[in-house]
């Protein structure tokens, strides 16, 4: 049964909210304390919406220097009893991943809520992994919103039996759940918790092998908790329908795409999940009516390959793995009407106008410059790689620069120059951005600098998180001295402004430091030009 308010929400006045602002008012609605998070799409909407709506308030909102730090952070805020949220990309994810199958083991005290916002199609990451995956490996509960109403129920009351189960909750939404706008009616605001502890916080909190012997128990004991939670969640439901040749499972924003399908009601059975662990008694329901089934979900076939596990192989089951919708890539409407026979035509069609464009690099940016100088610098030598890092300068590979030889994740461009140089190579060099640095380039400094590898690293400093959209970045204005503190030799940190006029001077002291036999540092500064007439705006 659906709660009393959701059957009065169209009666109420609706606020028009992206996934991203459902999930961020949900959260202050809530009595939310903090928010810790790196930027990255299509997450980054959630704490900047949050920093915007409270600002001057006690609520933290400041980003954290990775999502590793900011998991944590939010873990602390969580164990001091109070609300924490921690957003992240999917592969942020990966970064904070140590933390997050931990937190499994040690469970919360005040609610915590994680959100994955996973990229499938790749509009803006390397990779589409399915962060359902990490819910299930970690054994913790989930929830993915159909619409953006159920974003904000899902946080308003997910605070709450997060600190009911003492175990946090993954939030998993997807691009267009994050990017998309609809109505949602809001609920009154709470008061945030006061500070507390947990009576039993030494058992739970010192992951000590005996004590995490009995925390695993714990967590395994609690799967009966969640499955009950999960069989009679508001946001798991079976629909019937009279043709039962074929039942349809959709996952998240998938019900969505399905409803666009059907104005006018369901032909076949419908069973909506979005709420994990798998509701089984409900998926039981659906293949014992049903002849046969079609999975809809965004991204992996997660639930596909469970429920081959829950049949057997007795019952025909169609989805991402037998070809009936594409293995990679977004659902969209259309492909889940074509993958239910219907004729669809596209709605809209491409204006021949319409070309590619390829990205490219701002007029006037300073990578631009730099990969200029380092081009000609690196034209002398025959073996020269260049490891690049994710950010604005990733684009470098493109023309008219195609500098850069590698981009994996964040960090990897100094680690990686690393070890070439370990196998050899010279030049090795690493091209990487401020906020990157911090984030997870640091560690791999050291590594270079206590084993005086022969590596230049290029720290292309435009003060700013300048890819997502121009956030702060955590090491701005200390770049040298952090170079210093890892123990680069001081005279090997060159700096440098970016500049034209200043060309000869940048290969000069590029050639000199790539011809240097050990760590240095090239540290290319200017801002970024689109975060300063950003920022002029705002003052204006
Ligand atoms: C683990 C992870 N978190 C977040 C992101 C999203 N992201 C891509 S690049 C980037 C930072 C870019 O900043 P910087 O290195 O300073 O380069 P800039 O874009 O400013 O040139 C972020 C946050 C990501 N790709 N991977
Ligand atoms: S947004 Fe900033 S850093 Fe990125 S390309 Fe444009 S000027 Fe360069």
């Amino acid at each position: 049964m659906l709660p009393l308010s959701v059957k009065f929400y169209k009666f109420m006045d609706k606020k028009l909210f992206l996934g991203d602002e459902a999930i961020a008012q949900a959260a202050i609605d809530a009595g939310l304390s903090g928010v810790y998070a790196y930027p990255g799409t299509p997450s980054t909407e959630i704490t900047e919406y949050i920093q915007q709506k409270t600002s001057g308030s006690a609520i933290h909102s400041r980003w954290s220097a990775n999502e590793k730090t900011a998991m944590e952070a939010a873990l602390g805020m969580s164990y001091a009893g109070k609300r924490a949220l921690c957003c992240m990309k999917h592969v942020g994810l990966n970064v904070a991943a140590d933390c997050f199958m931990n937190i499994a083991m040690s469970g919360i005290h005040g609610g915590l809520i994680i959100v994955s916002a996973d990229d499938p199609s790749m509009h803006s990451s390397q990779n589409e992994q399915d962060n359902r995956l990490y819910g299930d490996f970690a054994m913790l509960p989930m929830f993915e919103p159909s619409n953006q109403q159920e974003a904000y129920d899902m946080v308003y009351d997910g605070f709450e039996q997060s600190e009911q189960s003492g175990y946090p909750i993954l939030l998993r939404i997807t691009t267009r759940m994050a990017h998309s706008r609809s109505g949602v009616v809001t609920r009154p605001q709470k008061q945030p918790n006061e500070m507390s502890f947990p009576a039993d916080g030494r058992q739970r909190f010192i992951l000590l092998p005996a004590l995490a012997r009995q925390r695993f128990k714990a967590l395994i004991e609690a799967q009966k908790e969640f499955l009950s939670a999960s069989e009679a969640s508001v946001y798991n439901r079976y629909f019937d329908a009279p043709d039962k040749k074929l039942g349809i499972i959709t996952t998240g924003i998938a019900f969505n795409y399905l409803s666009e399908n059907y104005p006018n009601g369901f032909d076949h059975p419908v069973l909506k999940i979005c709420q994990y662990p798998l509701p089984i008694k409900l998926i039981e329901k659906i293949i014992s009516t049903c002849d046969e089934i079609l999975v809809l979900e965004e991204g992996y076939p997660f639930v596909e390959s469970k429920l081959k596990g829950i049949t057997g192989n007795g019952l025909t089951i169609h989805g991402r793995l037998d070809g009936v919708l594409k293995r990679d890539g977004e659902l969209t409407p259309e492909a889940v009407g074509r993958a239910l026979g219907m004729k669809i035509e596209p709605y809209y069609a491409k204006p021949e106008v319409v070309e590619q464009r390829p990205p490219s690099l701002c007029q006037g940016c300073g990578h631009r410059d730099l990969f200029d100088a380092l081009n000609e610098v690196i034209r002398d030598y025959q073996q020269a790689k260049i490891f690049s890092d994710i950010g604005c300068y990733t684009l470098g590979v493109l023309p008219p620069f195609r500098t850069i030889d590698s981009c994996i994740d964040m960090g990897a461009s100094i680690t990686m120059a690393k070890g070439a140089s370990d196998a050899g190579l010279f030049p090795s060099v690493a091209v990487i951005g401020d906020s990157t640095f911090t984030h997870s380039g640091m560690t791999g400094l050291l590594d270079c600098v206590n084993e005086n590898t022969n590596v230049t690293i290029i720290i292309s400093d435009n003060e700013t998180t300048a890819m997502t959209g121009g956030q702060d970045s955590a090491g701005t204005g200390r770049l040298e001295s952090i170079c210093a503190g890892i123990g680069v030799a001081p005279e090997h940190i060159r700096v440098m402004t970016p500049l034209k006029k200043n060309f000869e001077e940048m290969k000069r002291i590029l050639k000199e430091e790539i011809d240097y036999q050990g760590v240095s540092v090239v540290i290319p500064r200017r801002a970024c030009i689109q975060t300063i007439t950003r920022k002029n705006k705002v003052k204006q």
